[in-house]
């Protein structure tokens, strides 16, 4: 990212009213040039609209707030954000989990890395248990998230290590909006969905290739409380992969 280029991270809320800590996101505006937020308020039922009004008055141009008038789900308020944010001049635009799971330090370092480099297109943050690193995440949900990856990388035919961070960064471009175009079939598989609408285009569309996209192992990640996900999703987010996996498989043979 050049000192001209914008990045405008999509930040999806759903009552996050308790969660979402105004201070950290100021401060992060406040420290990443070129660095804009636009936080969806998903038809919550809390304060979230009042938070995101607050944090858009302190720091009016840098932080905006997009408010859907019904709950419709993560994957459709990250795909209305990313919409909302292309209609501005954004280069880069992107999304961060509202519990700031990946701390701001590591979407400082995530937005350096994009400094005027042509090699990649799409930047994923991936959560890598290495030694040296700090990963803190639930035993449970990260063998369950392994299995899930595996099966997703599979069903895209790439080696991609993490599809389900919360953090990522896509350069703008025709294969963008057009990947953008029709809402995600899941609501908790939309990554893997977008991922694989970028790299099989549409005929006329040319597609992002595999080698232009960088998986990137944080630094530092926490599970924080509160997440949403409950069994019944991880079940349903297993049948959606197979339906994407057949719907790629399709467009495959139609190209
Ligand atoms: N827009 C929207 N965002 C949601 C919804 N459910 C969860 N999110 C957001 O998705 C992000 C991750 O949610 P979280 O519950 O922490 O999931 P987890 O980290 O995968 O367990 C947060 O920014 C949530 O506010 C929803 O129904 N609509
Ligand atoms: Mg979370």
């Amino acid at each position: 990212m050049s000192t001209l280029d914008v990045v405008v991270l999509v930040v999806p809320c759903y009552n996050e009213a308790a969660r979402l800590d105004a201070a950290a996101f100021t401060t992060m505006v406040d420290e990443i040039a070129g660095l804009n937020l636009l936080f969806v308020d998903d038809g919550s039922l809390d304060d979230t609209a009042e938070v995101h009004q607050r944090l858009c008055a302190a720091r009016p141009g840098r932080v905006a707030s997009l408010v859907l008038p019904c709950n419709q789900g993560k994957a459709e308020a990250v795909r209305q954000g990313l919409l909302h944010a292309l209609a501005g001049p954004a280069a880069w635009v992107g999304y961060l989990d509202a519990d700031l799971a990946t701390p701001p330090s590591e979407v400082q370092r995530l937005c350096t890395l994009l400094a005027g480099q042509d090699q990649f297109d799409v930047l994923l943050a991936a959560r890598v248990k290495l030694m040296g690193r700090s990963i803190d995440r639930n035993a449970g949900r990260h063998y369950l998230g392994r299995v899930f990856a595996t099966a997703a990388s599979l069903v895209l035919r790439m080696p991609v290590y993490d599809t389900q961070c919360g953090a990522k960064l896509l350069r703008r471009s025709t294969a963008l909006t057009h990947a953008l175009a029709a809402p995600f079939r899941g609501r908790w598989t939309f990554d893997v969905e977008l991922l694989g609408r970028l790299v099989t285009g549409a005929p006329g569309i040319a597609p992002v290739p595999p080698q232009r996209i960088h998986e990137e192992p944080l630094l530092v990640w926490r599970d924080v409380g509160g997440s949403k996900l409950n069994p019944t999703q991880v079940l349903q987010a297993g049948l959606d992969l197979a339906l994407i996996g057949r719907d790629l498989a399709r467009q495959r043979r139609a190209r």
